[in-house]
């Protein structure tokens, strides 16, 4: 039976051909991910059995308090980014400032990573679906020295590969290099993330938008007309809208790209620059819905890969998802503004 079984290592391997540069590092540095991912997992999943719910007590710099799960993430994936040799800084939510590695081995890594290591976490203690959100950029900086502020800050059209890994009912690993998207499952009876769901492509249409419509009256008059759009039932197309949030990006990005959908976290008057972060959260799920055949905008019309960051924490409105229903919402917004 083990024998249709593709694992992560073995698929990585094989689309290493795909990178005529590449010799092994990207191939290493993913493996890596897969690694920490389940490492996390097995945390994740026994969170309720051992005293690591609840929080850590510390305030992140995203002045949220830190769960001890995020801690535990946030020091898991460092770990493995660092030992990977391939990696020479890390951009993480846990952490104020851009991490620099200083070993002579990581300071040759030819890649920088931005990372949410555990997306959600406030879903932590009352068993939600949650997520390691990550984007991977070549470094700008000369190889041999320590990486700068200027490789995080490069435009999302540039990243080599981005991915997540939701901790959910299973445990899947999503990620692209720019040749498509791949699931894997992890299989915990043998330890490998199993290849589960290959060449993932979104519906061009879907049913299901994703909101917290707790803010509604923040919206954007574009965001509220949209979605009276969708709410009201259309005497031809019987316009079946649902509405579906989890509170958890990975969760609510990954239901949205297997069976259609679109998800909008949109700017208001006391958030004009919404609540997700540019780097690790919109920029990787950007490059996962284009390449899934999908649309990601930051509501005006702006590509998110275009968006050329100032800071490493900078948030952005996103939405994203089926790419018929993200230009509806567009046009929407351009009509109303
Ligand atoms: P709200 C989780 O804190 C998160 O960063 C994303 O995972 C999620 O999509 C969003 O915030 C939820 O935010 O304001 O709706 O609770």
């Amino acid at each position: 039976m083990y024998s249709q079984v593709i694992t992560l290592n073995e698929f990585i391997i094989e689309r290493q051909a795909d990178f005529p540069y590449a010799k092994g590092e990207l191939t290493r540095l993913l493996s890596h991910m897969g690694l920490a991912a389940k490492v996390v997992n097995r945390e994740v999943n026994k969170a309720g059995l051992v005293d690591i719910l609840g929080k850590a007590g510390d305030i992140n710099v995203q002045g949220e308090t830190q769960q001890k799960l995020d801690v535990f993430a946030n020091e898991k994936f460092i770990l493995a980014l660092k030992g990977s040799a391939e990696c020479c800084g890390i951009a993480s939510e846990e952490n104020s400032e851009i991490i620099k590695f200083d070993t002579e081995l990581a300071k040759n890594g030819k890649y920088i990573v931005a990372i949410d290591p555990l997306d959600g976490s406030s879903n932590i203690d009352v068993n939600v679906s949650i997520g390691t959100i990550f984007s991977i950029f070549r470094r700008l900086s000369p190889v041999g020295h320590t990486a700068t502020e200027e490789d995080f800050l490069q435009e999302g059209a540039r990243q080599v590969a981005s991915g997540y890994i939701i901790y959910g009912s299973s445990t899947m690993m999503v990620y692209t290099t720019g040749r498509g998207v791949n699931g894997f499952t992890l299989d915990s009876s043998i330890g490998e993330f199993c290849l589960s769901h290959p060449d993932v492509k979104t519906p061009q249409n879907g049913t299901i938008y994703s909101i917290n419509e707790g803010n509604y009256i923040k919206f954007p008059r574009g965001v509220k007309k949209y979605l009276k759009y969708c709410q009201k039932k259309d005497p031809q197309t019987k316009r079946p809208f649902t509405s579906r949030y989890i509170g958890s990006l990975v969760a609510d990005f990954h239901r949205n790209l297997l069976i259609g959908g679109v998800f909008i976290y949109p700017k208001t008057d006391s958030s004009p620059k919404g609540k997700l972060r540019l780097l690790y959260e919109a920029n990787p799920m950007a490059f996962i819905i284009e390449q899934a055949g999908g649309m990601a905008t930051d509501g005006d019309g702006g590509r998110i890969m275009d968006i050329k960051p100032s800071d490493i924490h900078e948030r952005v409105p996103l939405y994203i998802g089926s790419r018929n229903m993200v230009q509806k919402a567009l046009e929407f917004m351009k009509e109303n503004k």
